[in-house]
């Protein structure tokens, strides 16, 4: 049995676990990332592309943004097209900050490839993590590495370990409040070495459901279509792909499509899901381990990076200043945001996709939606101030 001890021990080495972690040791806080998988499999992870100014700033101020600056490709707007007519929403215009596409993956290398020489301690392939104590002072995490048992001990345990951790699930169901909503549709996007369709994110809505055109960079292509939850990727090949969301973007945006061949592809499901609290004794969650949204508002990472945001503000003024008033206030502040987003990706998922139980009167309450926003600049605004990242 190797024990160790530390002031924090982070379970999960995702952008959350790896974030958090860079945030406590650039403040002199010790701190041990445990993670379930290997760092290959956490980089062959495809997921978010959009960064909020938010999660922009946090890689800034750590001093981790120096590809993400060089490589990130910076979007001033988003499009919307509904039925062909096209609405573009001039974020920088209506807000003075744009948003930036550089893929969930990249960042996750990055914070990977910066551990090792700042002294970030992650401990990969950790099997059977457990959580001990949380409720007390002295709360310890135990697990096999490399098949010997491994105990870390720490003052605070943090959960970043995603939707299918088991932090979360170490809080009694007593004390626990979820919220939930399920839709019925996922959605199944490909990877394709092809030059975007356009040069900013468009999302589509279509009488045969949404679209969504994304990119991770000028040459290559991160596509998306709604399909229903029953959807067989074997089902879907390439050219089928091709032929529904050039259908879905509509005739302008379908004429500047460049086809090729998927290198990835994989259907999400689309949830709504709110934990509380987030925090439990000395038990923090951050991320995907308390919130889930659906990826239409492009919030879920960014929404991570301001949990870690919060979360590194409260611990490092607790370690340094013995101040308490931060690691009480987590909770509530970290979840008034996270209710906001969740607000923001539910609203916009319902507006763009299609809901098999909606009648004549729910697709046209969304296309009247969709009309006001073509004409409305308060609309738009909306829109923009949530799509760049609402105030941390
Ligand atoms: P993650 O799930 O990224 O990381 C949690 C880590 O904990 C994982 O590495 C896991 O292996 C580890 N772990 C789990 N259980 C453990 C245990 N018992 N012990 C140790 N480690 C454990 N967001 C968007 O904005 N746009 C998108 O297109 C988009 N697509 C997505 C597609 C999918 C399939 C998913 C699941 C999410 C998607 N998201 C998207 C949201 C995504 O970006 C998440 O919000 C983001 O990954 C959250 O980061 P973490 O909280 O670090 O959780
Ligand atoms: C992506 O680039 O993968 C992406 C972009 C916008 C979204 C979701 C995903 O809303």
């Amino acid at each position: 049995m190797t024990r160790l001890s530390s002031q924090v021990a982070i379970v999960g080495a995702g952008p959350a676990g790896l974030m958090l972690g860079h945030a406590l040791v650039r403040a002199g806080i010790n701190c041990i990332v445990v993670e379930r998988q290997s760092s290959a499999h956490v980089l062959a992870r495809v997921r978010a592309g959009v960064l909020e100014r938010g999660t922009i700033q946090l890689m800034r101020t750590l001093g981790l943004s120096e590809r993400l600056e060089r490589e990130g490709m910076i979007h001033d707007g988003l499009t919307i097209v509904h039925d062909g007519a096209v609405t573009r929403i001039d974020l920088a215009a209506r807000t003075g900050s744009p948003v930036t596409v550089y893929g969930q993956t990249e960042i996750t290398r990055d914070l990977i490839d910066a551990g090792p020489a700042r002294g970030l301690d992650v401990h990969w392939g950790a099997a059977e993590v457990a959580l001990h104590d949380i409720e007390s002072d002295t709360p310890f995490v135990t697990c096999i590495v490399d098949g010997a048992p491994l105990t870390i001990s720490a003052r605070f345990v943090v959960g970043c370990d995603g939707f299918h951790g088991v932090a979360r699930t170490s809080i009694p169901p007593a004390i626990a409040r979820e919220y939930e909503r399920a839709y019925p549709f996922g959605w199944l996007g490909i990877l394709a070495d092809v030059p975007p369709c356009h040069h900013e994110v468009v999302y589509a809505s279509h009488a045969r459901g949404f679209a969504l055109s994304s990119m991770r960079s000028a040459t290559r292509s991160r596509c998306y279509v709604q399909v229903p939850m029953d959807t067989r990727i074997e089902d879907w090949s390439d050219d089928r792909f091709w032929d529904e969301f050039a259908l879905r973007l509509g005739p302008e945006l379908a004429a500047s499509i460049t086809r090729g061949p998927s290198f990835e592809k994989s259907i999400a499901p689309l949830r709504s899901y709110v934990f509380e609290p987030m925090r439990y004794g000395s038990l923090f969650l951050a991320g995907d381990a308390a919130h889930i949204v659906p990826p239409t508002g492009a919030k879920g990472l960014n929404l991570a990076m301001s949990d870690v945001t919060y979360l590194a503000e409260a611990l490092t003024a607790y370690f340094q200043a013995g101040e308490t008033t931060g690691i009480d206030g987590y909770s509530a502040r970290a979840l008034a945001r996270v209710w906001k987003s969740e607000r923001f990706s539910w609203y916009l998922t319902k507006l763009l996709h299609r809901f098999p139980d909606d009648g004549d009167f729910d697709r046209r309450m969304q296309a009247a939606e969709l009309d006001y926003i073509a004409a409305s600049d308060a609309a738009q605004t909306m829109i923009a101030e949530n799509y760049i990242g609402l105030p941390l």
